[in-house]
């Protein structure tokens, strides 16, 4: 085949929706719009290492691979010698598990879609997998299908988009540690559990998101780019789903896929040319539950939002990790900080929901003053209050209409100075809606020429 005739056939195949395996075909498909109109979603880690809880989801790597002392003790302390991680399994029992709650709480926490752990790097299955024979969550523990009731708890909510974790590979899964040996020469784990697993979540869950995670061992190894083509070209969410990045490690994260995660908790404080995520968690030393946190282990509500709104502003979505216990209960501590978000967003939502990011992301004097955008409107969102007045110099050299805080129905008072906008803070009078973060709508906002040029 010529050149000619090949690129003939590429953009035939592309002009149909058609991908090929290969990252240049598939990082052509534009993300659905969806994913970053909804801003934000709710992680959830959720495995036989909430049997433990302790230190956290790597619990059975810090154990018995890299064998950290606290852990080891930890087990030598209070288990007979002879037990084994596989011994947690029975224990995983989900009693208290009821996923109407918990889509109810997502809901109410003003998140716009979920991702759930189907397998962490233990390999426990949350579902009945067929590829792993009495290593899941209907053959041991809770002897229930933890995906499927959650599938069905978030779908009755239409407003919510239902998304799964899955992890590639699988710390001490011996017929993977054979393919490593090999140099990733030998596809056996692959074949045999992941790409099986991978399909088998999309044709019985279909998952709108589909965050890939583990990929120790390069992306040729996975086969990655042929599960993507297959996603895209022919599953049944192939109009809807999106991916992250990590499916390789030769250098596929932050570079090819769906959105960037790049690494966890990333939050670079600047716009990115492409859509990205900042994956974190409320327990700052965990993903996965813990009996022994502490208050102070936690973001506070001001933290989380202040989290949000640095990303929102930079062109990012957030997933914000809670871990449920064995039990299958979300601690009252993650309760009470998703349903504050949901009662700040529920006010402040225009500025968040459907945004896009401005010319500017934070202000250029005040650095507690950052910038989303929608339709006219720019919102100024400050995350410390000021009892005398608030200095805003990024919006100056715009015009605009009118400001309003929102959530506040009288007029504010506000006066332009030569490079800056002071709002008159000493005169509003506090209200039971303003709380933690505060939003300031420019509407009709021009920005002018200048401006653009100094700063584009
Ligand atoms: C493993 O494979 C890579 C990629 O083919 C190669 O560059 C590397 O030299 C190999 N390593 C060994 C120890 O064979
Ligand atoms: C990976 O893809 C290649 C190329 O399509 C194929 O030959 C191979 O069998 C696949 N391996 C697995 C494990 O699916
Ligand atoms: C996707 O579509 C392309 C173009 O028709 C085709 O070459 C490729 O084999 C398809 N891949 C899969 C996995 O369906
Ligand atoms: C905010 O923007 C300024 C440029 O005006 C930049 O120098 C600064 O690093 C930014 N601050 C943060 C916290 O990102
Ligand atoms: C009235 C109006 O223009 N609404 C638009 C505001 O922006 C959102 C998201 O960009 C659009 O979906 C609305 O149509």
């Amino acid at each position: 085949m010529d050149l000619g005739i090949g690129f003939l056939f590429l953009f035939f195949a592309l002009a149909n929706g058609q991908y090929l395996p290969n990252w240049d075909s598939l990082d052509k498909r534009e993300l659905p719009r969806w994913y970053d109109e909804n801003k934000i979603g709710i992680f959830i880690h959720w495995g036989v290492f909430s049997v433990p809880a302790f230190k956290s989801e790597w619990f059975w790597w810090y154990w018995q691979g890299s064998k950290e002392p606290d852990v080891v003790e930890y087990m030598t302390k209070n288990y007979p010698p002879n037990f084994q991680y596989a011994h947690f399994g029975p224990m995983f029992t989900a009693e208290f598990y009821d996923p109407d709650y918990w889509a109810d709480l997502f809901q109410a926490s003003g998140a716009k879609h979920i991702v759930l752990t189907t397998k962490h790097h233990e390999g426990y299955c949350l579902w009945p997998s067929k590829t792993s024979f009495n290593w899941n969550s209907a053959e041991v523990g809770s002897k229930r299908d933890l995906v499927g009731d959650l599938a069905s708890s978030i779908r009755k909510r239409t407003n919510l988009r239902f998304g799964l974790y899955h992890s590639l590979f699988e710390w001490f899964n011996p017929i993977h540690l054979n393919d490593a040996k090999n140099n990733y020469t030998t596809q056996d784990f692959v074949r045999t559990k992941a790409m099986p697993e991978l399909y088998e979540l999309v044709e019985n869950y279909a998952p709108e998101i589909i965050w890939s995670d583990g990929d120790s061992g390069p992306d040729y190894y996975w086969n990655s780019t042929e599960f993507l083509a297959w996603l895209y070209n022919e599953s049944k969410v192939k109009d809807t789903v999106v991916t992250n990045d990590r499916w390789g490690s030769n250098g596929v994260a932050c570079k090819h896929g769906g959105f960037y995660t790049c690494d966890d908790r990333y939050n670079p404080g600047k716009l990115q040319n492409h859509k990205w995520e900042n994956c974190f968690t409320i327990d700052r030393y965990s993903w996965g539950f813990r009996r022994n946190a502490k208050l102070e282990d936690f973001m506070s509500i001001e933290e989380i939002l202040k989290t949000i709104v640095e990303t929102v502003s930079c062109g990012g979505n957030v997933l914000i990790n809670v871990g449920p216990t064995k039990e299958g209960i979300i601690a009252p501590i993650y309760e009470e900080k998703l349903r504050q978000m949901g009662e700040w967003l529920n006010v402040n939502g225009d500025a968040i929901y459907g945004t896009q990011p401005w010319l500017f992301q934070n202000d250029t004097t005040n650095p507690n003053v950052w910038y989303t955008m929608k339709n006219e409107s720019v919102y100024a969102i400050l995350l410390k209050w000021s009892n005398d007045f608030v200095k805003v110099s990024a919006i100056a050299e715009s015009k605009f209409s009118e400001v309003k805080l929102i959530g506040y129905d009288d007029k504010i008072n506000w006066n332009p100075t030569a490079d800056s906008i002071i709002i008159d803070t000493a005169s509003i009078k506090p209200n039971n809606v303003l709380k933690w973060v505060y939003v300031f709508e420019f509407k009709n906002v021009i920005t002018n020429n200048h401006a653009k040029k100094n700063f584009l």
